[in-house]
């Protein structure tokens, strides 16, 4: 261990960190936007991480450098709060603010900015260059799932960063010179063009600002509920409960499930309904689906098909898989079709005016909701999806404080009613273990020994495990989450390196819990995951019911309705298509 002082405080550190990192590991606080230390990120591009250095070269024996790319030495000397120092933050931040957008009232960052906290860090009281030298940027809504605004783009690099390092897709860049520059989409003019951008929204999870958000339809939504001649379905995420408290400063991982219906009851809806029903019946389609694969020599390893980023993935990196994917369409295409078709009928509605919305904490599932073959009639399944924190922001907009409110059951089990298999479909590695069960008491007659298979539990990139599944001997699956990680499967898988059967993918780092679309927390990434993923494991101890199998609602839905999983029925409301 080696040993310096910042601010008269001794520290210890290795060779190698930098100024900052040792700030940080010892509780002390320095200043800084571009430097994000939960991706190794510090490329000292915003200037403000500033600190005073001993130097006896220097002119006054001292030296202004910043913290996060001047590594820490042996005795050094740094100081942190010194007038030189100060001075020399506000004006960066001025510089910084005067091409930024001050629109702060309508951004989408509104109470939830870390460039207004580090304006305040570093004391700017009056901002002499306030907008000057603003030039106008691309304000690009042409995704459906994602809203680039680069007027309040300040260059720190950090989308840019996690799209190559946890993605490894690079789909973003910082294009342009000067006043013009700030985050471009790699080889391409808009986000629609992109040849490689899967709209996973990860990017929008690290932005300090309201550059990079969600394409908001919240507006929509609130027409829809006020519409007297509409009736509003809507439906929630497995994860979208586990993460919305954060917007409402409740406990990480908190389970709002039952405050959620009150609150969507509350915004207006007509019925609320759960997606987990709709992952159980996603179990049993894609469950028979992969024995059928297995007995008549279909495509294997068959593909997980309900993460919408993924989707997007293997259709525009890699569409030599794209018969390995499951046509089994996502839980919310699942839900839109049943909606428009049984839930109408049951509940005597004319389908064409019926709206159902679902509530997801995703980005890109605004994008599948948007694909022609999830439609019928001209109209699509799911009329509209609300990200996690387009639904917050609504109940901010209608003084409805999540965390002060009490809980209410769903209106009746019809397509509410879940089991903790459907449960678990938030996190990485519960598709897998929903499926498992189902499909082991499918083809061997009896329950797996234990209901929890944890060999697909936890948040290691990879997880590999071996079932028995009787005639078709012991099957080896695996789970995958963060695109990165999956490229790499899918080389092994390419190469002849893995012999899987099944394997699950989740676009994003430990699944839908850390969704594109839900709350951003200031200044950290992923720093959630563990309490959610406990949460939803809780969820699926407390039902009653486990296995996807075992719901009532389901069987009810095949014995009145879709005949057996497989069926043709089925396969015309139940499954999809993919994109060439
Ligand atoms: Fe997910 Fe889903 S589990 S993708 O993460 O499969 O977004 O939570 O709703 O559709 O159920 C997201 C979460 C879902 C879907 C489900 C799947
Ligand atoms: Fe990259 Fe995902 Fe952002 Fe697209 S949405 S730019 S793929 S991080």
């Amino acid at each position: 261990m080696m040993k310096a002082w910042i601010n008269n405080q001794e520290v210890e550190f290795t060779e190698g960190e930098s100024i900052l990192q040792v700030a940080k590991k010892a509780g002390i606080f320095i200043p800084t936007l571009c430097a994000f230390l939960p991706l190794n990120h510090t490329p000292g591009t915003c200037r403000v991480c500033l600190v005073e250095i001993e130097d006896k070269s220097a002119p006054g024996g001292t030296r202004v450098v910043t913290s996060c790319t001047t590594p820490m030495l042996e005795g050094m000397r740094v100081m942190t709060r010194t007038r030189r120092v100060r001075r020399m933050q506000r004006l960066q931040m001025a510089w910084i603010f005067a091409d930024h957008d001050q629109d702060c009232a309508s951004c989408v960052r509104y109470g939830n900015c870390e460039l207004q906290d580090v304006a305040m860090y570093v004391g700017l009281k009056h901002n002499t260059c306030n907008g000057r030298f603003t030039t106008p940027r691309p304000f690009d809504l042409t995704q459906n799932g994602l809203l680039r605004d680069v007027n309040k783009c300040i260059r720190c690099g950090r989308c840019v960063e996690v799209c190559r390092q946890v993605q490894g897709i690079s789909a973003l860049t910082i294009d342009d010179i000067s006043t013009h520059c700030g985050v471009g989409i790699a080889h391409a003019k808009t986000w629609a063009e992109s040849p490689y951008c899967v709209q996973c929204g990860q990017c929008t999870m690290v932005c300090p600002t309201g550059a990079l958000g969600e394409h908001d339809q919240g507006e929509t939504a609130i027409d829809w509920f006020e519409d007297p001649e509409i009736k509003t379905v809507v439906a929630f995420a497995p994860a979208a409960r586990v993460t919305v408290g954060d917007a409402f400063g409740m406990d990480p991982g908190a389970n709002t499930e039952g405050q959620m219906v009150t609150a969507i009851k509350r915004l207006g809806a007509d019925y609320v309904c759960d997606i987990n029903w709709a992952a159980d019946v996603t179990i049993m389609e894609e469950g028979t689906e992969f024995i059928e694969r297995l007995s008549s020599g279909g495509q294997l390893p068959m593909m997980t098909s309900c993460c919408s980023g993924w989707v997007n993935y293997v259709e525009k990196h890699h569409p030599e898989f794209r018969q390995n994917l499951s046509t089994t369409r996502s839980p919310q295409g699942i839900f839109g079709a049943l909606a428009k078709t049984w839930f109408a009928r049951e509940h005597g509605l004319d389908p064409e005016k019926l709206r159902f919305i679902s509530i997801m904490p995703c980005t890109a599932k605004k994008d599948e909701a948007a694909r022609p073959q999830l439609s019928r009639n001209g109209m699509p399944d799911t009329d509209l999806v609300l990200t996690v924190r387009e639904f917050a922001r609504l109940l901010f907009q209608h003084g409805i404080r999540l965390d002060r409110l009490p809980s209410t059951p769903f209106d009746s089990p019809f397509m509410s009613q879940n089991t903790g298999a459907g449960a678990i479909f938030g996190t990485t590695g519960g598709v897998m273990e929903a499926a498992l069960r189902t499909v082991y008491r499918k083809v061997n007659g009896r329950e797996l020994d234990s209901v929890d298979f944890i060999p697909v539990r936890g948040m290691e990139a990879v997880k590999e495990a071996k079932v028995d599944l009787g005639k078709f001997g012991s099957v080896k699956v695996a789970v995958v989450h963060g695109l990165r990680n999956a490229e790499k499967v899918l080389s092994d898988i390419d190469s002849g390196r893995a012999d899987y059967k099944f394997l699950e993918v989740m676009a994003c780092p430990g699944g839908c819990i850390d969704g594109g679309g839900t709350i951003r927390i200031k200044n950290s990434y992923l720093s959630r995951s563990k309490a959610r993923m406990a949460s939803i494991y809780k969820i699926d101890q407390h039902r009653k019911l486990r296995r996807s199998h075992e719901n009532p609602d389901v069987i009810r839905l095949y014995d009145q309705y879709l005949g057996e999983p497989g069926s043709e029925v089925a396969h015309e409301l139940l499954h999809t298509v993919y994109r060439n």
